[in-house]
């Protein structure tokens, strides 16, 4: 399968999260995508540098005002005081219901709170470059199967699922995968489907596409009545307005293994076939493994060879797109194994 590499992806390296009030080690680090370059040369394969889009290819998913706030945050962070370039920029305070979002504040602290969702995500001197050409990344791979690639991978990072048109969270700052899937749809394209593997729920994936019929979003993930991203990804989720009935949620219970999981999944591509998609895009999230530190399913590494295989059996042209995993030893494997699993299908 053709990969398409994000060779910036290493200017974002956040330092430290918040996490149970305290600031840990990020796990969303830059040797996650070098394990599965590493893995992928290993076995033969080769990555592909990314083609360069407009900036205009990002309006049809993010908000003109988000990606001028985020293209110029670290410059406004380095205002506020020189000794900001030793530290990442964490948010701190958020408007919550009853104040206001359309106001936009001249104080950074401010702006950085009305366009996130958590403190778990720092920004960094190279986050807009790097989250700028996984952008590029995600558009390769779907400019590929448009022009006739079976399939491609857009192996970047950070990752994009939990970013909704004006917000970044849960390490995430431009959406990947509604990238990918609204160049197919400008394309022509009448049925995208998105398939949200990772073990968190894509939520900004979900609200970006949420009242559109074109673009069916279906999603395997960790109950979030338990589970971050905790205030989305319930079963009654089902779409609005004209999307209604385009939105599928299949929340599982915290410690499910791969016969609760692979189900939930055959039965998300069913929807996707009922729906008459057109292409599939698929967010790559490898935190399901059993392994992984922040995460609570137990998926084991011969697994994703199988989920590769069905995801082939659905017969559709399809991106793949990198997300979540944190076990970072063991990614490589577990992705390059859906990878190779796709690829013994015969078309
Ligand atoms: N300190 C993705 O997998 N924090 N994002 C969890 C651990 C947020 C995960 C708590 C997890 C976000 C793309
Ligand atoms: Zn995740």
């Amino acid at each position: 399968m053709i990969t398409y590499y994000n060779e910036l992806h290493a200017l974002h390296q956040g330092r430290l999260e918040m996490f149970r009030g305290a600031l840990v080690p990020c796990f969303e680090v830059p040797a996650r995508v070098d394990h599965v370059r590493d893995e992928l040369l290993r076995r033969g394969g080769g990555t592909l540098t990314p083609k360069a889009f407009p900036d205009s290819a990002l309006l049809g998913v993010h908000s003109a005002r988000y990606l001028d706030f985020l293209q110029h945050a670290w410059d406004d962070w380095l205002a506020l005081d020189p000794a900001n370039a030793g530290r990442d920029a964490l948010p701190s305070v958020w408007p919550i219901r009853g104040m206001r979002s359309d106001f936009l504040p001249d104080n950074f602290s401010a702006r950085m709170g009305l366009f996130s969702f958590d403190a778990g995500t720092p920004l960094t001197s190279g986050t807009w470059a790097a989250a700028r050409a996984g952008a590029d990344c995600a558009l390769s791979a779907a400019h590929s199967v448009l022009h006739g690639e079976r399939a491609a991978f857009a192996l970047t990072r950070p990752p994009g699922h939990h970013a909704g048109a004006d917000f970044f969270g849960g390490y995430c700052f431009l959406n990947n995968a509604a990238l990918a899937a609204q160049s197919l749809c400008d394309a022509g394209l009448q049925r995208v489907a998105v398939l949200d593997l990772d073990y968190h729920h894509g939520n900004g994936t979900q609200s970006i596409f949420y009242e559109r019929a074109d673009v069916f979003f279906a999603s395997v993930h960790g109950d979030p009545r338990t589970e971050y991203p905790f205030y989305l990804g319930h079963a009654d989720e089902t779409g609005a307005g004209a999307g209604l009935g385009c939105n599928l949620n299949l929340p599982l219970a915290r410690g499910s293994d791969f016969v609760t999981w692979s189900a939930a999944l055959e039965h998300a591509l069913e929807k996707i076939a009922a729906f008459g998609a057109d292409a599939l895009v698929v967010s790559l999230g490898l935190d399901t493994f059993a392994g992984d530190p922040i995460s609570g399913f137990s998926l084991q590494s011969a697994d994703y060879l199988r989920v590769g295989q069905r995801l082939a059996a659905a017969g559709l042209p399809t991106v793949l797109v990198f997300e979540g995993g944190y076990a970072v030893a063991e990614v490589g494997v577990n992705a390059v194994n859906v990878l190779e699993g796709f690829d013994t299908i015969s078309p």
